[in-house]
């Protein structure tokens, strides 16, 4: 995180990480059309002909806070495919979260599995502490034939600490709750280490809300 004492602005960064093709870059482009247009920026997609990211997406997002405070979140995507490790590192560094968007087909666990190892390693060579950094798993493509059934969710969810959530980027279900489950993982972050609520006023339930449409996406026209 950067905090600018001078603006009271807090910038922070969210990288959308996963392997190809598991729907990060149709997540980031639900939230660009669901969040309210005051709460976000212009989507960069570097998304050209085919559906894979070349190097990386964008959506910057904006809010105050009561106490004045300007947050300001960037959200990345990663390219998944084998040959962009690099660019994955790069994209990692100084990142305070993680959507970790896996493919919720049976088929793509070993491509899921990996994807992750690659995270951590990467995680770990930019100086970053993969048990301290706040991550969040999104099951994706959940509207598709062949993926893991509830139980075999919450067998995951039981594994580890990380939330585990399930999406249709595609139907632009499980985007929203997504990014507030990182969101509310973030919070408890920076709360511990840098006293947001008691330094900069800066509350749970501001924090994970002010980008959020208030009624609920499926609600949206
Ligand atoms: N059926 C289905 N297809 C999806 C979903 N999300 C993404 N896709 C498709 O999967 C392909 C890869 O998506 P993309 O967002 O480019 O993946 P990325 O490589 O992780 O950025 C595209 O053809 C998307 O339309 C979903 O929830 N359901
Ligand atoms: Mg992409």
């Amino acid at each position: 995180m950067q905090f600018n004492t001078k603006d009271k602005e807090l910038t922070l960064k969210i990288v959308y990480y996963g392997p190809a093709l598991s729907g990060k870059t149709t997540n980031i482009q639900a939230l660009h059309q669901i969040l309210d247009p005051s709460a976000r920026g212009r989507l960069m997609t570097l998304d050209t002909k085919g559906d894979r990211t070349l190097f990386f997406d964008l959506l910057p997002m904006h809010f105050s806070t009561r106490s004045g405070v300007k947050v300001k979140i960037k959200l990345f995507t990663v390219p998944g495919q084998v040959v962009h490790e690099s660019t994955r590192r790069i994209v990692l560094s100084g990142t305070d979260a993680i959507v970790f968007i896996a493919d919720g087909s049976r088929s793509q666990r070993s491509n899921n599995n990996e994807a992750y190892s690659g995270m951590v390693r990467n995680l770990k060579a930019n100086g970053l502490d993969p048990e301290r950094t706040p991550i969040v798993i999104q099951f994706n493509k959940m509207d598709l034939p062949g993926v893991l059934t509830p139980q075999e969710v919450a067998e995951y969810a039981a594994r580890g600490k990380e939330p585990i959530l399930t999406a249709s980027a595609i139907r632009r279900e499980g985007v929203v709750e997504t990014l507030q489950a990182c969101l509310g993982a973030l919070y408890t972050c920076l709360d511990d280490q840098h006293g947001l609520k008691r330094k900069l006023g800066i509350t749970r339930e501001e924090f994970i809300n002010r980008v959020a449409p208030s009624e609920p996406p499926g609600a949206r026209p």
